[in-house]
């Protein structure tokens, strides 16, 4: 059995008007559920906007250059007998919804709401140059750098056919075969293939796709970890006092129904620090010859979900209380969780921390959120034995609680000495928090 959706544009935020830049498919095609359909722009960022469901397009209704809104219709997609459905529309799903359940009915009729997608990919338009995000998709999947690329489309749009006309160009030019491009133009690296392995050949094995969020940060991942010289510094805060007060202050949040965790104060010691060391709350500028030093403190904080890691960004934490930013916490995390956090929740970012102390470990080494310079990893704090030495050189062995800091840095923007004096004065903030007050 078949069925006729009607697809319409989903909630799209704050735009009520966008323009269709692009139209990735027609009458004919058979998509997939989350294949993107049409790339919309507005004048902040571009957003593509994939099928709720899988199936054939049967009629475009929207044409290059067209403007428009949240329920303008799309196209009309044939839902093939036996497909997997759509998740059912939801109010409360606004840009994302939870996966289908397998045993849904195989047909939305028309004149039903039309689902509304899961995710839609927004790049910001400020992170110039001007692509939409598949032609960025195409341009990473080839190693091409979009800066290089010169844009022939409207306002200097650059087009999936620049794309191939400059990577053939680079190919005619390659000095030899399967060296890759160093991300930078710099000299290549000369790496080997990538192994290709049959697994099969040694045991049973299952084909699970990523998630689309796996799928796009791990691109932002590698390009960070290859392009960025990281350098982690390890350090530990002694946090014995501040978890006391911590636990004394906790009945009044739980009463609001929300948890004062180490995290909100960690933020709180964290812009302390930031203001003392001011490289850490800042970006290189494109072409790295300047730092962009930010007077604004606007802090990412990676929320692991179960489709993938999140980053969103609590915007001027350095003018919130500790209370305002718990709160916040766990309304951020519960939206990421829910998949209805928005692309201009996970924008704007200086810091980042990424906090697995409600996990376990001991260390880890976190990856740089570019464009950010530094990255503050904090791992599960544990009580132990901490030799405090007296002024006669006598001392003793005294149980304290102590939390482990690694702090991934650029160094290219920041050196060794600063970064081991930036931890030190972080760990000599959290042990007595009454300086974030100096
Ligand atoms: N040491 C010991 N215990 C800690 C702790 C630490 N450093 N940090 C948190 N805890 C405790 C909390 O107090 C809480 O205890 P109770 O359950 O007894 O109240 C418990 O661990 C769970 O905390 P939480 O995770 O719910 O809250 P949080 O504020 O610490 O963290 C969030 C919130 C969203 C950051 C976290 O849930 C999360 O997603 N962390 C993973 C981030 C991640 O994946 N990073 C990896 C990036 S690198 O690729």
């Amino acid at each position: 059995m078949s069925s006729i959706t009607e697809v319409k544009v989903p909630d799209i935020g704050d735009f009520k008007e966008v323009d269709v830049i692009e139209v990735l498919v027609k009458p004919g095609d058979t998509v997939a559920k989350e294949t993107s359909l049409i790339t919309v722009e507005s004048d902040k960022a571009t957003m593509e906007i994939p099928s709720p469901a899988a199936g054939v397009v049967k009629e475009l209704r929207v044409k290059l250059g067209d403007k428009v809104a949240e329920g303008s219709m799309i196209l009309l997609l044939e839902a093939g007998a036996g497909e997997a459905p759509a998740a059912p529309p939801s109010k409360a799903a606004e840009t994302s919804a939870p996966p289908a359940p397998a045993a849904e009915p195989a047909a939305v009729p028309v004149h039903k709401p039309a689902p509304v997608p899961h995710e839609l990919v927004a790049e910001v338009l400020a992170s110039k140059p001007h692509a939409s995000p598949s032609v960025r998709k195409f341009a990473r999947e080839l190693g091409a750098d979009l800066s290089k690329v010169p844009g022939s489309g409207p306002k200097g749009r650059i087009t999936q056919e620049d794309v191939q006309a400059f990577v053939k160009g680079v190919m005619t030019r390659a000095p030899a075969a399967g060296v890759a491009a160093a991300p930078s133009g710099g000299a290549p690296f000369n790496l080997p293939e990538w192994p290709q392995v049959d697994f099969a050949k040694f045991g049973p094995v299952e084909l699970k796709p990523l998630s689309r969020i796996k799928r796009l940060s791990g691109a932002n991942l590698h390009r960070n970890w290859i392009s960025i010289p990281h350098v982690t510094q390890f350090d530990e805060a002694d946090i014995t006092e501040l978890e006391a007060f911590r636990k004394e202050s906790g009945a009044a949040s739980e009463k609001q129904g929300f948890k004062l965790t180490m995290l909100a104060f960690l933020i709180k010691a964290c812009i302390t620090a930031l203001r003392q060391f001011p490289e850490f709350n800042a970006s290189l500028e494109r072409g790295g010859e300047n730092l962009v030093l930010k007077r604004y403190f606007h802090i990412g904080v990676a929320v692991d979900t179960p489709d993938g890691l999140v980053v969103p960004v609590i915007r001027d934490a350095d003018r919130k209380g500790v209370y305002d930013l718990a709160r916040e916490l766990a309304e951020v995390s519960k939206l990421a969780r829910d998949k209805k956090l928005k692309p201009a929740d996970m924008q704007g970012g200086t810091f980042s921390i990424s906090s697995l102390g409600g996990i376990g470990g001991s260390a880890f080494t976190p990856i740089i959120n570019a464009p950010e310079v530094a990255i503050l990893g904090v791992s599960r704090s544990a009580m132990r034995p901490v030799w405090i030495g007296a002024k006669d050189g006598a001392g003793q062995f005294m149980p304290r609680l102590m939390l482990p800091l690694s702090l991934s840095y650029d160094h290219r923007v920041i050196d060794g000495a600063a970064a081991a004096r930036f931890t030190s004065y972080l760990a000599s903030v959290l042990s007595d928090i009454r300086r974030s007050l100096l």
